[in-house]
């Protein structure tokens, strides 16, 4: 049967920015397995009460509900031992590090880079939501919290490990990507499909690597439909 993964969409029901589900539908992907993507509106919490969970990704694999993108990772390799995402629990344990370094150091340099574009993605009936939300977690407004040279100047100090790392490899994890590559991409995907920021030059390292990883898998990430794609839809 195949597996159904809700995935958050904006003002177009093909436009898939979660930097959370884009590690899902690598990590399957990866182990090459059919899954159809259900869309899904950040408002839409009914929806998901099936799974006890009000976010997404939510994967869905005949009898087994699982949430939260990381757990999802550890399921497949689970239940689909054949090409490892994570690994051994040592490999495991250091998977989780860029987990972190995705979630605390990337996005928040991307957010502030793209939060106005990100609200111009999401779907109307969500911008409300949205922005209650965020402008509640920022502790001020969305367009106060917006500053495209301070977030650009994170990233770009944040992505000196990733630089170091990719002088010896062209993955994260060496001559093939796995999990800590899905994991740190997916940021990249989110950026991608709703903002046509520049967040790395062509000369970096880190836009070689964003390069390859748009290739796997058939393409996957290259042909997503991006924000800029949709006619009139990109301010
Ligand atoms: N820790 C979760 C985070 C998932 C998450 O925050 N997903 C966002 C979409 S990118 C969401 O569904 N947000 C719902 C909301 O903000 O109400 C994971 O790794 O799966």
């Amino acid at each position: 049967m195949t597996a159904v993964l809700y995935d958050l969409c904006g003002i177009d029901e093909e436009l898939r920015f979660s930097p959370f589900c884009w590690r899902v539908k690598y990590a399957l992907a990866h182990k090459g397995l059919a899954v159809e993507t259900r869309p899904w509106h950040f408002t839409d919490k009914e929806a998901l009460a099936f799974a006890d969970h009000d976010k997404v990704p939510v994967l869905v694999d005949g009898d087994s509900i699982v949430t939260e993108s990381f757990e999802i990772l550890r399921y497949l390799d689970r239940v689909y031992p054949e090409a490892p995402l994570l690994g051994d629990p040592l490999a495991e344990a250091r998977a989780r590090f860029f987990r972190h370094y995705a979630e605390r150091s990337l996005a928040p340099a991307m957010m502030r880079t793209i939060i106005m574009d990100l609200l111009n993605a999401i779907h109307p009936d969500d911008r409300d939501y949205f922005r209650e939300t965020r402008e509640k977690r920022f502790g001020r407004t969305l367009e106060e919290f917006h500053s495209p040279t301070r977030g650009l100047a994170l990233l770009d100090s944040a992505l000196e490990p990733l630089r170091g790392l990719l002088a010896t490899s062209d993955y994260i994890d060496g001559e093939a990507p796995a999990a800590a590559d899905y994991l740190v991409f997916g940021n990249f995907m989110w950026a991608r499909c709703a903002s046509s920021a520049d967040l790395v030059s062509n000369a970096d390292p880190v836009h070689a690597w964003i390069e390859r990883m748009l290739d796997q898998h058939g393409g996957l990430g290259r042909g997503a439909l991006r924000i800029t794609d949709i006619e009139g839809a990109y301010r």
